[in-house]
């Protein structure tokens, strides 16, 4: 299998994180430079029609796309260390925290980056307004987080799950992204300290 990523790109390192909790070894990594446009070109184009990493290709040339759907593929064949659940209370509280985190946190911090940030002009057709306007809605949600996060070391249950990958790498990234200081958020930052320990994000 392979595997398209990028050293600085979140949604792939989401991938990255997760083949290391695992400890799968079986996966060729190939690094595309989203700057020089790499990710654009009509051959990725013809294994990613949406031209976003990551992108997973099969041995038999199949390709699967978005972090998710990747992830979940890997959870069936490596069900070993179990990240989306193991009974059906896990389940819905990781696929709960991980929708929840993804359009309360991560989407607004997303846009508020893309539609700001003089990096993104070249890839988004960027709305300034819009983008502060996100930014401002990140920053209350970033108020909220903070206290659910306040008496727990994960997010979704008393392990460590998909749901904290989509949370820590949000903080990690997105958060300086838009030019926020993730210090001033107390229970957050010892959260992401804690979990930025585990080998798999030392990578
Ligand atoms: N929903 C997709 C998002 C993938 C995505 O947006 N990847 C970014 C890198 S983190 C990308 O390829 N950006 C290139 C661009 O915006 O042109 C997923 O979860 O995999």
């Amino acid at each position: 299998m392979k595997i398209y990523s990028n050293p600085v790109a979140p949604s792939p390192k989401k991938v990255l994180i997760f083949i290391a909790e695992k400890g799968i070894e079986n996966i060729e990594v190939e690094d595309l430079d989203i700057g020089k446009m790499e990710h654009k070109t009509p051959e990725y184009k013809k294994i990613a029609p949406n031209s976003r990493i990551p992108a997973l290709v099969l041995d038999d040339s199949q390709v699967i796309l978005e972090t998710t759907a990747i992830c979940r593929y890997l959870e069936c064949l490596y069900p070993e260390p179990n990240m989306f659940g193991k009974d059906p209370m896990e389940i819905a509280q990781i696929e709960m925290w991980y929708s929840r985190v993804s359009f309360e946190l991560m989407l607004p911090l997303m846009h508020g980056f893309r539609h700001t940030h003089p990096h993104m002009s070249a890839l988004e057709n960027q709305n300034n307004e819009f983008g502060l306007a996100q930014r401002e809605l990140a920053v209350k949600s970033l108020g909220y987080y903070e206290e659910v996060i306040k008496q727990k070391d994960f997010i979704a249950c008393d392990r460590f799950s998909y749901a904290d990958i989509q949370t820590v790498s949000s903080l990690q990234f997105l958060v300086r992204l838009n030019k926020i200081d993730l210090n001033n958020y107390k229970n957050l930052s010892t959260y992401v300290n804690n979990i930025a320990e585990r080998p798999s994000f030392s990578n």
